[in-house]
Order: C-alpha cells, then structure tokens, then sequence
C-alpha cells in the first residue's frame, strides 16, 4: 500500500496517520470473509470534513482501502460513516458504490433526512444507520430523534449501530432495549480490559446481549481497549492479550451475533498505530476454531448485510 506521507508514526493531522506497510498475517482468513467496520475518510479536497467535527483525520481513500482488503484478505466491508463526515456520507457512498456490490454501507441520519434520500442510500448500498453516543466525538442528539430515525429506517430493513462507552451502558439500556431493528455493539461497548472480565461492568454487558437476543456486537478494535499494547509473547503474533479474554467470551457465548472488522484507518489514536495483519493475527485466539471463525467472519456478516445471497 502506499500514501503520500512516509511512515506509520507521522503525524499530520494532530493525530497519528495510519500504518502503511501492514504485515502479512499468518492467520488465513476463511474464503468470504467481510471486515465489517472500516472507514473512508475524504480525501477531503473531494468530500470535505463536516464543520462540527471533533477530529481532523488524514485522508483514507476507496482505493487504498481495497487494497488493503486485498492484501489482509478479505472479500468484502462494510463501511461505517465516521463522525468527522457528519451526516454528509458521500465519502462513504462512493466508496461502496464503487466496490461492485463488494461493500455495503452504514449511514449517519438526520431527522430532516427524506423518504427518497433514504431510498437512495439503500440503493447505493446502505444497511444501517450508526447511533455515536460517545461524548468525545458528537453533541448530543435527543432521543426523540433518534428513535423516529430508528423507526424510519426499520421499514427499509436496516439497523442500528450503537457506539458507547461501558460505564453509559445503564444509562441508555432503555433506549437500546426500546429500539425496534437488530442492534449492532461497536467495539463491545469499550469494556475497561483492566477490570477484571467478571466484575459488574462487562457482565452487564454480556446480560445486555444474553437478555436482548436482537443485539449483536462487533469484537473490534483491541488497539483501542488494550492496556498493554501489541506486544507479543516470544515472537510470536499474539498481541493485545489482555483483550482476547473479552472479545473470546462474547464470541463463544454468542457465535451467531458477533462480526469482525479492522477499524482502518484507526481514526483519533494518539499512542500507537496498529499493523492490520497483526490486528487479524488476534482473530484465531479469539474465535478459535474454523466453525466459530467461519460464523465471525462470513455467515454472521453475510447474513446482516448480504441477505440476498444466503
Ligand atoms: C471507530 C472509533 C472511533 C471513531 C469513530 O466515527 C468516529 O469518528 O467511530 C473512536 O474515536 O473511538 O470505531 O472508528
């Protein structure tokens, strides 16, 4: 892959770029397999940032995406609309579009939003719509809103995205439970991986999804949850140990509602920058058998997001 700035620590846009040589992983991901939370970010003289955004990502176009589903292995994305776009998801709309039916989309939606903007987006690709409820990223949107875009898109057949932080869980579980589409967790909801995996916080969590059986979660992004770091055990490609145990116990309690993705470009890390083919060498240890690996990568995805074809 290349970009136009020269390594994996330069910093740019006040935050780190992403990393440009990722490795080869070791672990051969199933034919089929879709990352299902990656992002595009402008490039921004062609798709501008929104006004209200809170960070200022360094561009991370289509192409340099697809490559990089192609050099890790995967088949397909789902693209996620990032909050620095706003509600403008036209960076994420020509992205799919251009996959050839290889990327579907999940959209940020406003109230005044039409009937024919939102048949237009289903058009293009778009399955969900994501609900940001994390503090440093968005203003506040009243839930009022939020739970009439929810009914709107239901009737399209999409649903929801949730990202949260762990300790806001309580305070918006009505909500969540109240929504009426499949709900799709973000990142586990952010568990604090130095508290231990059952304390109060994360069993929560997992009482969310065992009482809720429409809610999913994505078992992403270690490089954001870790507190050690990447580090490996005797060279070998085993990093960010200290979240496998989180993410494992969600995979094997719920092997038909958990997904997978890269989180490319890894928008807002200040620390480190991860290597994608180290971050799909956690998924065996994670998911650790072909059977479970097969449901996280392929069928699970192909089922939310490709109905079609199953
Ligand atoms: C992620 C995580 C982050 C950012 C966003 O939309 C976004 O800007 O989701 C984050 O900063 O934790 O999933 O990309």
């Amino acid at each position: 892959m290349s970009k136009p700035t020269s390594g994996p620590f330069e910093k740019t846009t006040g935050w780190l770029d992403w990393y440009t040589n990722p490795s080869k992983p070791a672990f051969k991901l199933p034919p089929g397999s879709v990352d299902v939370h990656c992002h595009v970010f402008g490039p921004g003289a062609k798709f501008p940032y929104a006004p209200e955004r809170k960070y200022t990502p360094c561009d991370a176009s289509r192409e340099q995406l697809f490559a990089l589903r192609d050099h890790l292995g995967f088949a397909r994305n789902v693209v996620v609309q990032a909050t620095c776009h706003g509600a403008d998801n036209r960076a994420m709309v020509d992205a799919i579009v251009a996959s050839g039916g290889r990327a579907r989309g999940v959209a940020t939606v406003r109230r005044d939003f039409s009937d024919q903007q939102l048949q237009d987006l289903h058009a293009a690709g778009v399955r969900g719509v994501r609900f940001n409820f994390v503090k440093r990223l968005v203003d506040f949107t009243p839930k009022d809103e939020l739970s009439e875009i929810a009914a709107r898109i239901s009737r399209l057949g999409w649903h929801v995205v949730i990202y949260f932080e762990a300790q806001d869980l309580p305070e918006l579980w009505d909500f969540f439970t109240g929504l009426p589409t499949t709900i799709v967790v973000d990142h586990m909801g952010r568990p604090d991986v130095s508290k231990p995996i059952d304390g109060p916080e994360f069993q929560l969590f997992v009482k969310f999804m065992r009482d809720n059986r429409n809610v999913w979660s994505k078992v992403t992004c270690p490089e954001r949850l870790s507190v050690t770091g990447p580090r490996a055990l005797n060279g070998e490609r085993n990093a960010y140990r200290d979240v496998v145990p989180f993410a494992r116990v969600i995979t094997e309690m719920f092997p038909d509602r958990v997904l997978w993705g890269t989180d490319w470009p890894h928008p807002n890390l200040k620390n480190h920058m991860p290597d994608d083919g180290l971050l799909v060498d956690v998924i065996p240890h994670v998911a650790t058998t072909p059977e479970l690996q097969r449901k996280l990568l392929v069928d699970n995805p192909m089922r939310l997001y490709w109905p079609e074809e199953k």
